[in-house]
């Protein structure tokens, strides 16, 4: 009900009476009036007026399901939000959700992570109350071999959230992370289970310095928030609404040709590496070379001498020739 109220509430710049909640939502005016309490106490500031109605006037910076529920546009991604106040990884635990067959586009958001995974083993720092670390559970009828490319879907539909939402220009860095002003503020994990030709799902999980004041000193030279670089806080439901709608509408452009063909120029267009020099570290392997773009299926194209080589995602790491970018 908290969910309907919200939605209620934002749907009008004017009052909304009470009665017209107790009608719409078929429920008495005390529990109308209890809900009012609990999310003032919240951190909602609410507007009561005799005669007229309820208005809201601000909303505090949380992302409970029903803040995010209650301003998602969307047809299926982020419909339903389950939020943890901490949990290990909302990877991991969008992993262990995935088999039940109603989690297609289930979205899972935490305050705080305690055990957040980069790729490889690496950590994801993911301090309490400032960032957002979200997963999302996507079943798409589609071929394994197709799924890496929706870490590049995620990459711009959060880049693109970020320049709309604020003043900053946000790059997308190849293949999985955002950087603003050659530092990271987006990691993207994508995870998959597969058998024999099947996806069974793919859990794309998205982590983002939102408000981050500080970060430890093992990651102080590479990372950076959107609070940090903007000086203005950021309402973190407002972004990660922002980020389902722009992905979903990515994801079906993706899903018509399983491949980047109607998204690759957008995305080469936001991506920081294009005409620099890149370290490619593969394993053992070490090459530079100049960054050309991806191409449809994803891969970077980097010119080394005069030879074009495609670089996968995976096993391989991006560099600036004098630092991460
Ligand atoms: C990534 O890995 O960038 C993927 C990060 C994905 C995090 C999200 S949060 C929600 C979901 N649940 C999870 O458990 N994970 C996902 P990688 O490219 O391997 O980068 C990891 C490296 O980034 C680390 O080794 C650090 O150097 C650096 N790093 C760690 N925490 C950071 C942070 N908060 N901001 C910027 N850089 C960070």
């Amino acid at each position: 009900m908290k969910t309907e109220i919200l939605r209620m509430l934002r749907t009008t710049d004017q009052y909304v009476s009470g009665q017209e909640m107790c009608d719409q939502l078929g429920v008495s005016r005390t529990a109308v009036w209890k809900v009012m309490n609990q999310l003032k106490e919240e951190g909602y500031e609410i507007e009561a007026v005799s005669n007229k109605g309820y208005r809201i006037l601000c909303s505090p910076d949380v992302i409970t399901e029903q803040e995010i529920e209650s301003i998602v546009d969307t047809d299926f991604i982020g419909r339903k939000v389950k939020f943890y106040e901490e949990v290990d990884s909302t990877n991991t635990q969008a992993k262990k959700l995935a088999d039940d067959p109603e989690t297609n586009g289930l979205l899972i958001v935490t305050e705080r992570q305690t055990a957040g995974k980069g790729r490889r083993g690496r950590a994801w720092e993911s301090p309490k109350g400032s960032g957002i670390w979200m997963s999302m559970i996507l079943k798409p009828d589609m071929a394994p071999t197709h799924a890496s490319g929706l870490t590049l879907v995620a990459a711009l539909a959060v880049t693109n959230a970020i320049r709309e939402m604020t003043c900053l220009e946000a790059y997308i860095k190849w293949p999985n992370d955002i950087v603003v002003n050659g530092k990271k503020v987006c990691g993207i994990l994508t995870e998959m289970s597969t058998e024999m030709d099947d996806i069974n799902h793919i859990v794309i999980g998205i982590g983002i310095n939102v408000n981050t004041k500080t970060f430890p000193q093992d990651i102080s030279e590479v990372a950076t928030s959107l609070y940090m670089e903007q000086k203005a806080i950021i309402n973190r439901s407002q972004l990660i609404a922002n980020i389902v709608k722009q992905f979903e509408v990515l994801y079906h452009i993706y899903l018509k040709t399983c491949d980047l063909t109607h998204l690759v120029a957008d995305y080469n267009s936001l991506l920081i590496n294009v005409q620099k020099e890149v370290l490619i570290l593969e394993g053992t392997d070490k090459y530079q070379g100049i960054a050309l773009g991806v191409n449809q299926t994803g891969e970077l194209l980097v010119q080394v001498g005069d030879v074009v080589k495609t670089v996968v995602a995976g096993e391989v790491s991006v560099r600036g020739l004098y630092g991460y970018v």
